[in-house]
């Protein structure tokens, strides 16, 4: 395993590169994008040198570990074919209609214009079906009284249609807010809220009554000074039953602590004038607060080891025990600079493992600008694997976990290096025919409107890509056969899963940049699936961090039950399963955050189930497919989307 260590870090870079670039990182941003693009060629060529002609796979087997590796290489070539999918946007007629405010729609003057707001799948009222909260943003200029845009809160009616009812929730707050994540932060049943701004945060204790109620201030969750978080996750770090909460932080920003556009060499992009930033501006840092148990959060940033970590300007964060060994860890994406891997010590606080763990750079060594994340066993070996959106001009990231904190960037060799034109946000694995193996679906669009009419090869609005999981480590690109819609242009930001109609089907909600949101239901035949709702008992209530495991055949899937993904949004907290034809999942092994193992047996198919902690499945509340009809009307293709402005 040493070895195997070793050659990740000469994988990315050699320790001289690493240990020069981090220490002059924090410092000097400009010096150190010099050294990488001084030693770049050499960096790049470190693995070939070493390596030559080896792969992954034969790496493994050489050194003894042998980890059943995706190939792609022809005599392992697939002869698993796409199943038909078939996406139509369906937000309009279920009623997902409030304009998204973000920023300027044809010039962004100032960085904070660009993010854009993540989306939030939740059950806020435990009636079984999910409901969704899309965070808003605001404008430079600002808006006349009673005008600002807020977050929308939409129930889910159960028949197909949701309602605005966010003048009567508590959560209409104007400003520019970002993205949020939920979890259970008394245990009361009813899961929280946490709606990250640049300015503070808010934390919203659910009432249970359809109401929240803004507890930041009581909860001792307010900053000293104004911060622009992004990311977050609730998740138990310290496995006391209460949940913790991360946050990511981007940029230490004030409209007057930046220049203007084309003022400074971090102003340019191609030769067009554009907002300034990340780079050449201060970093923010990360967070990280204990629930103190009491209703109350107690910052441990400085004593967990979360400051300790190199310098990022982080956008989402992921919770996951990557490393199986029972502890939460955090892994968050970082716009140019170095992705950070907080591995959990056990004692309640982190150590930063990115660089040795392979996955704070690329294949190449080269740094990336890390936005969105999504993780799941897409090889069904029994790890958590990492999929990273990115800028242009770049490619997505896959990481496969091949376990004990070791990591293969196999963007390449997976089949999802090809497209470089779009800049990704939001993504998602996601299982679209229930076959049981997650494809990838993918958000875009441009931090500069400027791109546009300059011949660039890209533009401000851009298409999805889904890929399809051909089964044996690599994908295929069915974006071109999977509907039209997902070829519309869109400022595409956060996106979120969840099977918003309990026909199971996972849809795909995605929060677009100054216009209304989108939502992806696929019409095309799926598989049988089973859905699992957990509840802790001595685990946190949400049952952030438990690890649920199929086995069905000889085959593996590990899923894990996280706070916070997609870009800084939040996925539907239920385990959706696809089965294919099966009938039943034969077993599934539960690992409660709190260590408990739990295992359920013949569970019949096309059901959804209740899980509490000990006491295994409540029959009394197991459901099957909803009536519920999504007719989708078979219309001449839509003309784009006007865009707000
Ligand atoms: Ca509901
Ligand atoms: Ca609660
Ligand atoms: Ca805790
Ligand atoms: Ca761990």
């Amino acid at each position: 395993m040493a070895r195997i260590v070793e050659r990740k870090i000469t994988a990315t870079a050699s320790e001289t590169d690493l240990h020069k670039l981090t220490s002059v990182l924090c410092h000097n941003e400009p010096q150190a994008l010099a050294y990488i693009s001084a030693h770049e060629g050499r960096m790049r060529r470190s693995r070939r040198f070493l390596f030559p002609g080896i792969s992954a796979s034969a790496f493994a087997l050489v050194t003894g570990v042998f980890v059943q590796a995706p190939s792609a290489s022809t005599e392992h070539r697939s002869t698993v074919k796409p199943s038909v999918v078939h996406f139509e946007d369906i937000a309009k007629q279920v009623g997902l209609t409030a304009l998204n405010a973000y920023g300027g729609d044809k010039h962004k003057e100032f960085i904070i214009e660009s993010a854009g707001n993540g989306a939030i799948v939740f059950d806020y009222d435990n009636d079984g079906w999910p409901d969704i909260f899309l965070p808003n943003g605001s404008r430079v200029e600002g808006f006349p009284k009673g005008q600002e845009p807020t977050g929308h809160l939409y129930h889910n009616n159960q028949n197909g249609t949701f309602t605005d009812v966010t003048a009567k929730s508590g959560l209409a707050r104007a400003g520019w807010s970002q993205g949020g994540c939920v979890g259970d932060y008394d245990n009361d049943g009813y899961l929280d809220l946490l709606v990250t701004y640049w300015g503070q945060n808010s934390l919203y204790h659910n009432n249970g009554d359809g109401t929240f109620t803004d507890v930041t201030e009581k909860a001792g969750l307010t900053t000293a000074k104004p911060e622009w978080s992004t990311g977050c996750s609730f998740l138990d770090y310290d496995r006391d039953g209460s949940a913790d909460l991360f946050v990511a932080r981007y940029v230490d920003f004030r409209y007057d602590s930046v220049p203007r556009p084309g003022e400074g060499q971090w102003c340019k992009w191609k030769g067009i004038n554009v907002m300034c930033g990340p780079r050449g501006l201060k970093m923010s840092v990360n967070a990280l607060y204990h629930n103190n148990g009491d209703g109350t959060f107690a910052d441990v940033s400085e004593d967990s080891g979360i400051k300790k970590a190199p310098g990022c300007y982080g956008f989402t964060s992921l919770s996951s025990d990557f490393d199986d060994d029972g502890w939460p860890d955090i892994y968050v994406a970082c716009d140019t600079t170095a992705n950070l891997l907080y591995h959990n010590n056990h004692d309640g606080t982190f150590t930063e493992i990115g660089k040795t763990a392979g996955v704070a750079f690329n294949e190449e060594g080269s740094m990336q600008a890390g936005m969105g994340l999504s993780a799941d066993d897409f090889a069904h070996d029994g790890h958590q694997d990492i999929v990273k959106t990115n800028f242009s001009d770049d490619t997505p990231t896959l990481f496969l976990n091949r376990g004990k904190n070791v990591f293969d960037d196999v963007t390449r060799s997976a089949g999802i290096g090809r497209i470089t034109r779009w800049l990704g946000w939001g993504v998602q694995f996601v299982d679209f025919d229930n076959s049981g193996w997650p494809g990838l679906l993918i958000s875009n669009g441009h931090v500069y409107p400027e791109v546009d009419g300059k011949g660039l090869g890209t533009s401000y609005r851009q298409p999805k890509v889904a890929y399809y999981n051909l089964r044996d480590g690599t994908f295929a690109n069915i974006t071109a056969q999977a509907g039209a819609t997902l070829s519309e242009l869109h400022s595409g930001r956060g996106m979120a899963l969840g099977d918003l109609f309990n026909n199971g089907r996972e849809e795909e909600l995605v929060n677009n940049m100054n216009e209304t949101p989108s939502l992806y239901y696929n019409t095309a035949p799926v598989g049988n699936f089973i859905s699992l709702q957990l509840i802790g008992v001595k685990s946190n209530r949400a049952a952030l961090g438990a690890q649920v495991t199929l086995e069905q055949v000889g085959d593996k899937h590990q899923k894990e039950i996280r706070s916070g993904d997609g870009f800084i949004s939040q996925s539907d907290l239920r385990v959706h399963f696809g089965l294919g034809k099966a009938a039943k999942a034969a077993k599934v092994v539960i690992r409660w955050p709190n260590g408990l193992i739990e295992t359920l047996s013949d569970l019949p198919a096309n059901r959804f189930y209740i899980v509490r902690e000990g006491s295994g499945v409540d029959p009394k509340q197991t459901r099957g497919i909803s009536p519920v009809q999504i007719k989708v009307p078979v219309i001449a293709r839509r003309k784009p989307v006007e865009p707000h402005r």
